[in-house]
Order: C-alpha cells, then structure tokens, then sequence
C-alpha cells in the first residue's frame, strides 16, 4: 500500500507543479488595444477627385477630450468633449490623386491616446478617351537599338539607348535610320531616357543613380548629377524635367540642380497608372509609354489625370518583328509630326491618333 501511496503523492505533485502550471499560464498576448474613436467605413476608402464624401466617426468611449482628423499629416477637424457619434464632410482630392493616409486620432480624459488609421485612394474623375495610333509613313530603325529616349530637336531626331554595354545617345537620320553622331557609355551604365532642353541633354541611367548631362550639339559629355531610386523616361515642359521611374508617379526636376519640384501621381478613373516608361512633352500634355503594354497614356501635368489612352496595337504587329516592347514616343514640332518605334524593333513610324469607328 505505501508504494501505491508514494506513487499517488509523486503523480499528484507532477500535476501540481508542471501540468497545472502550463495550464494555467497566462498568454503572452496582450490585451487588445481599445480605439476610442472609430471610422464608420470598413477597411481602406476610395473615393474620386473633388469628389466630397459623407464620414461617420463612431465614438466609442464616453471620456473622449479631443479628436482629430489628420489627413496626409496634417490636422483637418478637430472635435472636443465629442458627444455622441459625428458625421462630417470631407474631400480627399485636397492634396490630388495618389493613395494618402487618413486618420482619426482620440485623446483621453487621462492623456491617453488612441488612432484608427485607413488608406484612402483618390482616382480621377476623367474616363479616357480611346485613341488608336495608325501608321502614316515607315523608316529604317537600327534593329540593335534598345531604344529608351527619342525626342526630336530642332528637327534632328535623337535616340538613347540601353543595355549595358551597348548604351549610347545618338543622332539619327530619320530616313536612313543611320546614327550620324553617338556616344557610348560605359559598360557599367544602363542608359534610359533622353530630353533636350536649352543647350543640354540629359540621359538617364536605369539603376546607376545618374544622370549625364551632354552638349546637344557635340555630344560631349559634360557633366553627371547624381540622384536617388531608379530612371526611366525623361521629358521636359521647357522649364523643367520630367522624369519617371517605373511606378505611377512622375517628378518634376530643376535642370540643373536636378532638386525634385514637384511630383503627380498618374491615375485613371480605374486607380494608379503604373510602369510609366518613355516620355514626351507636347501640346501641354505629357505622354506616357505603358511598360509591357501596347498603350500610352496621355496625361495632364497639372495634376496627373489621364485623359486618353493610345491604343498603339497595330504598330506592333507592322514593326516588332523579333523586337521587344513597344517603347520611344517623339514629336517633331518643326513640322508637327508624331513618331513611335520599340526596342530592337526594326522599323520606326510616322503616326497619327485617332477615335475609333464604333
Ligand atoms: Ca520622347
């Protein structure tokens, strides 16, 4: 019997001090934090360019002192003692399109605080018009040119190319396809896109961080200017560059400090417009090459709405050839043409838009 007993004791004390213990342990998780002070709307908000929205504000703790709206860092309502739930009207489109962030920020009777924060997304109010690019004239295009900048100048035709080893920045005999002066970069240089403006000409490179600045006429380097994140289409409005860099945003840039002055977010009706590539300034628009698309968007500068969308499919098929991505948009304002070729495409074209027949 006193084995049996001693057993029990020893079994009783492995429970008492190991199992009830794990069982009884506290979680690690803490208690879930509680919001005083709440958005009506679920989850993240879209809304439309000057589009003014109705939001609900659910008070959810009777010693609120003070609430704040805070729309994109900055304080755009504030409440005291609020009573009860609020509504209260609101336009997203103060600081344009693009995705910002809007929170409602809750003060305490004892100082402590509490934010319901949301994203909120502002699209255009614009549906773009569908333009389709048709073929006036075809040109010779050298088929190993990776083609990332084509602007015209004083109409002389220039293009800049990519691909390590094989980047220049050329100017070319629109009938020939012939490069009549070029300059190659260093094998270490990606080049992307080209603009001229004044004496100069700017390329960008892709990941390197830099952008060299040539004499227009000579082609001979003068300087680099360092910047941050990645390059890829260049234009200019005659005061300062246009640059893009892969995303949906474009950067407004001082020529020569190369300083960002201002940025847009490029949106359409839909949401962002992303991968913008080659670019041209024209007419007081900017046009955009789509990335991995057949498109180019034509956007508004003054705040990056897309009016139209260039459906350029039928160059595709009439020039890529063994080619790569539709890619380099000119226009020539010596004579009022439009020209569009792709990289390592063959053939370079004269186009117009037009509306298609429904
Ligand atoms: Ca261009």
């Amino acid at each position: 019997m006193k084995k049996y007993l001693l057993i029990t004791v020893i079994l009783a004390l492995i429970v008492a001090m190991v199992i009830v213990p794990l069982l009884s342990k506290k979680q690690d998780v803490p208690a879930e934090e509680k919001i005083s002070a709440t958005f009506g709307f679920k989850d993240n908000l879209a809304t439309k360019w000057d589009e003014t929205i109705e939001l609900t504000i659910n008070i959810n703790q009777e010693d609120v002192v003070k609430l704040e709206l805070i729309y994109n860092d900055s304080v755009f309502q504030t409440w005291k003692n609020p009573n009860g739930n609020i509504t209260t009207k609101f336009n997203a489109g103060f600081y344009g399109l693009g995705t910002r962030t809007l929170q409602l920020l809750s003060t305490l009777k004892d100082g402590t605080t509490s934010l319901d924060s949301r994203m909120v997304r502002v699209l255009s109010d614009v549906v773009p018009e569908l333009w389709i690019a048709t073929i006036l004239n075809s040109y010779p295009h050298n088929p190993t040119s990776f083609t990332q900048g084509l602007e015209f100048n004083d109409n002389i035709l220039f293009e800049g190319t990519g691909q390590k080893g094989q980047s220049i920045v050329a100017q070319v005999n629109l009938n020939t396809g012939e490069q009549t002066k070029k300059i190659g970069l260093d094998g270490n240089y990606f080049g992307e896109g080209i603009t001229i403006l004044g004496s100069k000409l700017y390329q960008l490179t892709w990941e390197e961080q830099k952008c060299f600045v040539y004499d227009k006429k000579t082609l001979q380097l003068e300087k680099d200017i360092p910047y941050i994140g990645e390059g890829w289409g260049l234009c200019n409005d005659g005061v300062s560059l246009i640059m893009s860099n892969g995303t949906e945003r474009l950067t407004f840039r001082n020529p020569v400090t190369f300083e960002i002055e201002r940025t847009i977010d490029v949106y359409s009706h839909l949401g962002p417009v992303a991968n913008l590539n080659e670019l041209e300034y024209a007419d007081d628009l900017i046009y955009a090459n789509i990335w991995m698309t057949n498109k180019v968007a034509v956007i508004d500068p003054r705040n990056g709405k897309v009016l139209s969308e260039i459906d350029a499919t039928n160059l595709i098929q009439a020039g890529r050839g063994s080619g790569d991505v539709l890619n380099g948009i000119a226009y020539n304002a010596k004579t009022n043409k439009w020209y569009m070729t792709g990289k390592n495409w063959s053939k370079l074209f004269e186009v117009k838009w037009t509306k298609p027949t429904v």
